[in-house]
């Protein structure tokens, strides 16, 4: 059984319809009838299928691309921090280095779920931010219950498709909010700390409020997390942050993600922000990392010196060795 990341139904899909998305954005019925070969292949990649729940309201029906289930179980990325933690930032450097072949390291490819909805996602967050080097926006408030960017990653033998979902960090904080419907969905937690934050003590709503929501066992949740305290650039001359952050990347060693864990770990705990480290507590697999999305801090809306990313891809190629995304490699996590 597949969750449907937009309303939770629970999917069925043995008996699928397969849609077509028109240029004008509506979904109208696809017959593959009589089509073979690299064309049916082709069509598929861009064929979508209709949610089954029922809907009060045909507004509120909805299609999802048929990549997204029909390689089994997808998963989906929430990331968790309060507002202005760096959580859009993260996002977009991490499909950045995506994009620039980051993954292919640790012997994963990618693809786009959804082509055009891939594409707009670049336009707008990663190339403003990595080759215009402008500073993105506040996620707005608007009740999207849709990821903002999927993929399909595969290992060398199986595919998964990946959602990620991005909302305003104030919206977390809400159990009841319409933009919080994935909540019961995410398969993997991002939690984002700013590092260079210095009201540590105060924890963060958001980390409760989610992890509140998510099914737990014996006290713990068995959905893995990264913890992901970015913004490390403001804090880079602190030991060990900086041999850290300015280490090359040398594939999935869990000795040293173990290692970096455990500092991390101390550097939140010498700050006294206990409080941040909730999911580490709480989650059964848990990973926590250093990371810089910019590189640097903008000065009016601008990154002048270039924007360079550090270690941005760390916490997710975790959260994928925890998950089973990239299989083949020993076990990660504490
Ligand atoms: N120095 C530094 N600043 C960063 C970094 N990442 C983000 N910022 C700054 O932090 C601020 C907030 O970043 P966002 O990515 O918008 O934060 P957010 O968590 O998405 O915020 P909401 O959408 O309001 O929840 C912006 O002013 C960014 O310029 C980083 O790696 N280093
Ligand atoms: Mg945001
Ligand atoms: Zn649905």
């Amino acid at each position: 059984m597949i969750l449907c990341p937009i309303c939770l139904h629970e999917l069925d899909w043995s008996d699928e319809e397969l849609y077509e998305r028109t240029p004008d954005g509506r979904y109208q019925p696809l017959s593959l009838g009589h089509v073979t070969g690299p064309r049916r292949e082709d069509l598929l990649r861009a064929a979508h299928v209709r949610c089954p729940a029922p809907v009060s309201d045909p507004g509120l029906e909805h299609h999802l691309p048929y990549d997204y289930i029909r390689h089994g179980r997808p998963l989906v990325i929430g990331l968790v921090g309060g507002p202005e933690t760096g959580k859009t930032h993260l996002l977009a450097s991490m499909i950045g280095a995506i994009e620039q072949g980051g993954l292919r390291p640790y012997g994963l490819t990618t693809d786009a779920l959804d082509i055009e909805r891939h594409a707009e996602y670049v336009d707008s967050y990663v190339h403003p931010l990595l080759v215009e080097r402008v500073a993105l926006s506040r996620t707005t408030h608007r009740a999207t219950t849709e990821p903002v960017d999927a993929l399909l990653v595969n290992d060398g033998r199986h595919t998964t498709a990946v959602a990620f979902f991005d909302i305003a960090g104030e919206l977390l904080r809400s159990a009841t909010h319409e933009a919080t419907r994935f909540v019961p969905a995410i398969g993997g937690l991002l939690f984002v700390i700013d590092g260079s934050s210095r009201s540590a003590r105060m924890g963060d709503e958001s980390f409760r409020a989610v992890l509140d929501r998510l099914p737990k066992s014996g006290g713990r949740l068995d959905v893995p997390a990264a913890i992901a305290v970015t913004k490390c650039d403001a804090v880079r001359f602190q030991a060990p942050v900086d041999t850290w952050l300015y280490a090359e990347p040398d594939g999935l060693d869990p000795e040293a993600v173990l290692a970096e864990s455990r500092d991390v770990y101390a550097f939140l705990h010498r700050r006294g922000a206990h409080a941040w480290l909730s999911p580490y507590d709480k989650c059964r697999k848990c990973t926590l990392h250093f990371v810089s999305a910019t590189g640097a801090a903008a000065a009016d809306g601008r990154f002048r010196r270039g924007v360079r990313p550090r270690r941005v891809l760390e916490p997710l190629i975790s959260l994928f060795a925890m998950t089973g995304v990239l299989r083949g490699h020993p076990e990660v996590g504490l």
